[in-house]
């Protein structure tokens, strides 16, 4: 029967390398990947969208309780914008999908936008 190859962590991949005395050493190489970039979703403000609205858009896009949609929608009344959530550069693009889609849905003229964070 066929004996297993070891197993090496996947994190940490492994490069043949010739030594010149006619064998191949396997040697353990760093793990190099880097973390993926991080991208916020950011609400701006306008002067019709129902704050009420914009709420429910903090809560059920991104997961905010009541009290912290609430806060994060009369700092973007107040200060003009306002981060939603952080997250990977797909993900952020899709919370932006979706809340536009749902904004349009509602007749509102609510703006989303992506930005690195
Ligand atoms: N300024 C809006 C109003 O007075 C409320 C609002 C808050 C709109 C946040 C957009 O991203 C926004 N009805």
């Amino acid at each position: 029967m066929p004996r297993e190859r070891p197993r090496l962590p996947v994190t940490q991949p492994v490069v043949p390398v010739d030594d010149g005395q006619g064998s191949v050493v396997v040697e353990r190489q760093e793990a190099r990947t880097e973390p993926p970039r991080l991208y916020q979703v950011v609400l701006l403000n306008d002067d019709y969208t129902p704050m009420e609205f914009v709420v429910m858009i903090l809560q059920e896009f991104f997961s905010h309780d009541l009290e912290t949609a609430t806060q994060i929608m009369l700092k973007i009344h107040h200060e003009g914008r306002g981060v939603c959530g952080v997250f990977t550069k797909d993900v952020a693009a899709t919370k932006v999908e979706s809340v536009s889609a749902a904004a349009r849905r509602g007749g509102h003229p609510l703006q989303c936008i992506l930005e690195a964070a």
